[in-house]
């Protein structure tokens, strides 16, 4: 083996470490990939553009990144061979091991993490395969040699996709490296440069399993490189990433139960910084055939992992179903007809196109339905089965004892009035998300398509109006009688032209405050700041929703 491939710290130590001009560690290589573009693209993966340093170019083809929130980027260089979807894949693990989990010790906000990898230009390296990285053309050599920033590769067959015959195989099922070698980077870049703290627990917890018996570090591994293998290892074995034998394997512990009676300091790390549960989305791949499950099954090996899963989306396009599990879940459907079961929690479901049906376990008359602006509310009335659900694009909601087309239900969104077109030479909308019901206060007003980085807020009355351009707005206001401002909510437009407010139900500011009642209707509009190209203003349309 040429290059340290797992053991990341030995590269580490092995590069040429120098400032570049911005005082972050880089070189002309390094600096060449800054500011690549790749909003252009749907899946945020581009082409490597010309000016980046033939170095390499010479070894890679494709490009994304991550932002740390300073604006630094976590570089993805792709050789060719590695498919885009595994990139998108590897790129969800990345945020996944990045992303705040709120509550918990360690990563409640893992600002630091990100920014200290951002900061050294942290990189993955994507080869197809062994042979391609190990035994490449000398070009992979000088690219190694030269490159000034810290990096971990990781291998396309080594990526195993969702939903795939690697993945699903029920007798020689493959153990997808990505969470592994993704954390390794976080490790060694954010972990171990930004959080002293965790850096040490985990150096404690490993010594304390290999004092143990309970881990068995591979032959040669240096004892510096024992944390990273150790902690990718016991969090591969926490989500069940593959089936281990402990007769066998490095680790005596095969499962999350396991560990948490056997290796409660790992599992107070692992809780503390990761999710118990998979936040990032799974796609399954078009390939896939049938119906795809996340709750642990007898008999179906996949389960063992795909258990924590819990946002599922549909590849493809063949009639494919996916049944969730008792966590809240995210499942969404393909162009195909889709069946869609959230099971157990709060779950999103979306049908996409096609003619696709949300699943239920009980029957009809122990559902409430509510429709308000296109989103069906499914909220079970038993305890412990399928929870409250919002369900999306999708035509038909199938109980035990009856299947309702979602078109039969009543909307209690209206949208009745517009404003004018805008800078951005459309209209402003505006739409409500949640449920009518006010038991359930679950309200979320959405202002979209609105002029970039502008500012706004969220206005209400219970009385609908026309007031044309008000206070020398070039909009138009369709509110009338006493108006409530959520104006200590101020939303800005950003990157997308939209923002968003959960309202407070309990506390509407129409000063003083007062709660929506049921059998009230609401009307609602957002106020925002444009340039038309002197300074002004402009509203959304209204929508009014009749409370229950
Ligand atoms: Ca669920
Ligand atoms: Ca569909
Ligand atoms: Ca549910």
């Amino acid at each position: 083996m040429k290059y340290a491939t797992r053991l990341l710290t030995t590269v580490l130590v092995s590069l040429p470490l120098h400032a570049n001009s911005n005082g972050v560690i880089g070189g002309p290589l390094v600096d060449s990939l800054e500011n690549i573009d790749i909003s252009g693209s749907p899946d945020g993966v581009v082409l490597l553009p010309s000016t980046v340093h033939k170095k390499i170019t010479d070894v890679f083809e494709r490009y994304t990144k991550i932002l740390a929130d300073d604006g630094t980027p976590i570089h993805f260089l792709v050789h060719k061979g590695v498919g885009n979807p595994k990139i998108v894949h590897a790129r969800r693990i990345l945020e996944q091991h990045l992303r705040d989990v709120p509550g918990s010790l360690y990563g409640s906000d893992k600002a630091i993490v990100r920014v200290n990898m951002g900061m050294r230009r942290a990189t993955m390296i994507f080869f197809p395969d062994e042979d391609a990285f190990e035994n490449g053309p000398p070009a992979v050599d000088d690219f190694m040699d030269a490159y000034e920033a810290p990096m971990q590769d990781l291998l396309g067959d080594e990526i195993i996709l969702a939903g795939s015959s690697n993945y699903t195989s029920n007798f020689n099922p493959r153990r997808d490296a990505s969470y592994e070698e993704l954390l390794h980077l976080a490790h060694g870049y954010g972990i171990n440069k930004g959080m002293p703290a965790l850096k040490l627990a985990i150096e404690q917890a490993a010594t304390n399993a290999v004092n143990k018996g309970w881990y068995t570090p591979p032959p040669g591994l240096p004892k510096v490189d024992i944390p990273f293998e150790y902690f990718a290892f016991t969090m591969e074995t926490w989500y069940g990433i593959w089936r281990h034998d402990p007769n066998n394997g490095e680790y005596v512990f095969s499962t999350r139960a396991q560990m948490e009676a056997g290796d409660p300091l790992i599992v107070a790390i692992l809780e503390g910084f990761a999710p118990k549960y998979h936040v990032h989305r799974a796609t399954l791949v078009p390939k896939f055939a049938g119906t795809f499950l996340t709750e642990d099954t007898a008999g179906i090996e996949y389960t063992y992992k795909s258990r924590y899963l819990t946002d599922v989306e549909i590849g493809g396009g063949k009639n494919n179903n996916v049944e969730g599990n008792d966590q809240p879940g995210f499942l969404t459907g393909n162009t195909g007809d889709n069946r869609l079961e959230g099971r157990g929690g709060p779950d999103r479901i979306d049908g996409n196109a096609g003619t696709d049906t949300a699943v239920y376990r009980g029957p009809r008359n122990e559902y409430g339905l509510y429709l308000m602006d296109g989103n069906v509310t499914v909220d079970d009335s038993q305890a412990s089965r399928d929870a409250r659900d919002h369900v999306t694009t999708t035509e038909w909601l199938e109980f035990t004892d009856q299947s309702v087309a979602t078109s039969s239900l009543t909307d209690a969104a209206n949208h009745y009035c517009n404003s004018t077109i805008n800078s951005t030479g459309v209209m402003a909308t505006i739409n409500v998300i949640g449920s009518p019901a006010v038991m359930h206060q679950d309200l979320t007003l959405l202002a979209s398509q609105m002029p970039l980085y502008q500012f706004g807020f969220f206005l209400a009355s219970q009385t609908a109006g026309f007031v044309s351009g008000p206070g020398g707005s070039q909009g138009d206001l369709c509110l009338g009688g006493k108006i409530a401002r959520f104006s200590k909510d101020l939303g800005n437009a950003g990157t997308t032209g939209s923002f968003s407010l959960d309202v407070d139900m309990m506390n509407i500011p129409a000063n003083p405050a007062v709660a929506i009642i049921p059998g009230e209707t609401w009307h609602f509009v957002a106020w925002f700041r444009d340039k038309n190209p002197n300074p002004t203003s402009n509203f959304t349309g209204g929508v009014l929703v009749l409370f229950q």
